[in-house]
């Protein structure tokens, strides 16, 4: 027997039952083009490492597994992400230091800035990291990292956690053994990109990425992992990319060079180990002032997968 005469009393009916009219929403569900969310931001080396280095006298490296600091969007309510689908963080570690063995389903990258003598073990292989080189730890891969010395070591990891906390299917434990014993010592592995490698392969590199974003780009792997993609990318002094934004979201990581950086509607002024924020569909446009290498890490590989990556 249907008693509702007013729409009134027909919507405090739906709203009962937990649905809403999809002729009647408090907001939109469908609009013409991507909303830019997340803010672009920029994080700054020099103002970092000095932190890092307090925290490596203050931070006993047993108590915090990883020292690492990780870069939240100052976007109002984030807690955690870099950028809709990313983490980034910077981490130090000292010689005679050993982050404990753990796995979890996010895939994981490190950026590697500074520092010799540290090595990352990875489901039992043990492999160098050196600056410049890039190293993977795909989803469900034990991974550690040692530091034998003479340095201090800095890297920027990039992590797909928040898509995992969109997704839902976190997993994560510690070995059994908390240090993962070495299988074997490895000089080279398709989990690690070395520098000089890059180097090589935009030496040989003649043409720009089609679409003007940077001088020269190379991808590391194909695409580095399911949902993370890396492209190492180098451009002279003087060089402007162009306007350009994308669906895909991207967390940039300056390994040489300097120069500034439009991003949404902040100018960012960059040089050696900062991280800049690149949201899906905020305009961006790169100016260099000394020669640079960029690391761009996006999430590229989840939208083509899902034929949702744009740009224009
Ligand atoms: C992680 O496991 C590492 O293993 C680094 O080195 C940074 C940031 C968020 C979540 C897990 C690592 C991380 C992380």
């Amino acid at each position: 027997m249907i008693t509702m005469k007013t729409l009134e009393e027909l919507y405090v009916a739906i709203e009962h039952l937990n649905m809403e009219g999809g002729w009647h929403r408090r907001q939109p569900s469908l609009w013409p083009e991507p909303k830019a969310n997340f803010l672009s931001a920029h994080w700054r080396y020099a103002e970092v490492k000095p932190i890092l280095e307090a925290a490596g006298h203050l931070v006993d490296h047993h108590l915090a597994e990883r020292r690492n600091l990780t870069l939240t969007n100052p976007l109002q309510g984030n807690w955690y992400s870099t950028v809709r689908t990313l983490v980034a963080a910077y981490q130090s570690i000292k010689p005679g230091e050993n982050a404990l063995s753990h796995r979890h389903t996010p895939n994981a990258l490190r950026i590697i800035l500074e520092g010799h003598g540290t090595y990352t073990v990875v489901n039992g292989m043990r492999v160098e990291m050196r600056p410049g080189d890039v190293l993977l730890t795909p989803s469900w891969h034990w991974h550690s990292h040692e530091a034998i010395g003479p340095d201090e070591c800095f890297w920027v990891d990039v992590l797909d956690v928040p898509l995992v906390h969109l997704l839902e299917p976190m997993f994560f434990e510690h070995h059994p053994e908390r240090c993962e014993p070495v299988k074997e010592n490895v000089a080279s592995s398709p989990l690690a990109f070395r520098w000089e490698n890059s180097v090589h392969r935009l030496d040989a590199q003649t043409e720009s990425p089609a679409n003007g974003t940077a001088e020269r780009e190379i991808e590391l792997g194909s695409p580095a992992m399911k949902t993370i993609a890396v492209h190492v990318q180098r451009m002279s002094a003087g060089f402007d990319s162009t306007l350009h934004k994308t669906t895909a979201n991207a967390v940039f990581t300056v390994l040489s060079g300097s120069g500034t950086s439009r991003i949404g509607d902040h100018e960012f002024k960059w040089s050696k180990g900062d991280v800049l924020a690149v949201p899906s569909w905020q305009p961006y446009q790169h100016h260099v002032m000394e020669d640079a290498h960029l690391v761009r890490v996006s999430d590229e590989p989840v939208m083509r997968a899902f034929d949702f990556l744009y740009g224009r």
